[in-house]
């Protein structure tokens, strides 16, 4: 027990108990999940152990061409030592010549912007439920000193019970079908202290989770303009209104996470505790995370 260290992420124990550094030959390639700026995502599986992941391939021209090896390694680094139920793992990574290629987990349900898409909006007990579990993944990030700055619909993807997997995407990815293509990606998601280019901490992403649960039940973000420059107008205004049908509790909740001054946005801590959250999430696991209406199609 006092001889464990941790390994180096390209390194698995395997059970016969050497050490293992994996290659392409040990995967079965499948279907594309996804097509980003410096590769794509393949459903794979692990030959040995039929093991089903996510194999994330980059291409080391383009990474050297736009300077984010570095980034890449960082993250890497960072992503690797996260161990959450509700954000995504890296189990590890390899390269050849060409490319680099992350190991991930599998979020069977997909994307959840899509699941958005189709919906419009969620109901209160769904989105009470997703805040839960973005809250209670924050919570554990923040423990770490991590920040993770982007949350938006389309870094999040679904596990197999329905639950939310954060899964940065990051600088490098961005899934085919993105809803808003502006040049230079959306403000939408960014507190004022960001787009205004002043300092920052873990207190952005509070705001974060405001503006993802206003978009949940209403089905877009609070400051969505048409142009860049309306939204960060409306954002550095904290200009946004909820509409008639979100309920009281949901709506007290947003205004206590929009605020201008990061120190005056509820804590995490307190969202777990907020009265709305307590009344709806609750609900939701006792019908086992099941996020539909009417009837339960038996598991397993
Ligand atoms: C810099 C590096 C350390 C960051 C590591 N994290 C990522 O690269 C983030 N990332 C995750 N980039 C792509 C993915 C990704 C993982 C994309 C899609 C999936 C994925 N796991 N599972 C999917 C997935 N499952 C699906 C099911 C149905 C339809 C689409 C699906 N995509």
């Amino acid at each position: 027990m006092d001889n464990i260290q941790p390994y180096p992420d390209s390194i698995f124990k395997t059970i016969s108990g050497t050490l293992k550094e994996w290659a392409l030959d040990d995967f079965e390639i499948g279907r594309p999940l996804g097509k980003g700026k410096f590769g794509n995502v393949y459903l794979a599986r692990e030959r040995q152990s039929k093991f089903i992941l996510a194999l994330k391939v980059l291409f080391k021209s383009q990474l050297e061409t736009a300077g984010v090896e570095h980034q890449l390694r960082r993250e890497v680094e960072i992503q690797s030592h996260l161990r959450h139920p509700n954000i995504l793992r890296l189990y590890g990574y390899f390269h050849d010549h060409s490319r680099v290629y992350l190991i991930l987990e599998y979020a069977p349900r997909g994307e959840l912007y899509k699941e958005l898409q189709k919906c419009t909006k969620f109901d209160d007990r769904r989105s009470a439920k997703y805040i839960t579990e973005l809250s209670d993944a924050l919570l554990y990030c923040h423990s770490k000193n991590v920040i993770h700055r982007d949350i938006k619909p389309e870094n999040l993807l679904l596990g197999a019970n329905g639950e939310l997997k954060i899964a940065d995407f990051g600088w490098s990815v961005h899934a085919p079908s993105s809803r808003r293509t502006t040049l230079c990606g959306t403000l939408d998601y960014l507190p004022p202290e960001m787009i205004e280019g002043r300092m920052h901490d873990e207190k952005v992403d509070l705001w974060s989770i405001g503006v993802l649960c206003y978009e949940f039940l209403v089905g877009k973000p609070p400051f969505e303009a048409v142009t860049h420059d309306e939204t960060y107008r409306r954002i550095a205004k904290v200009d946004y209104k909820c509409p008639q049908f979100v309920s009281e509790g949901a709506a007290d909740l947003i205004s206590r996470l929009l605020k201008h001054n990061p120190n005056h946005r509820l804590p995490l801590k307190k969202v777990l505790e907020h009265p709305w959250i307590a009344e709806n999430a609750s609900k939701m696991s006792e019908r086992r995370g099941v996020p539909s209406e009417g009837t339960t199609v038996s598991s397993q």
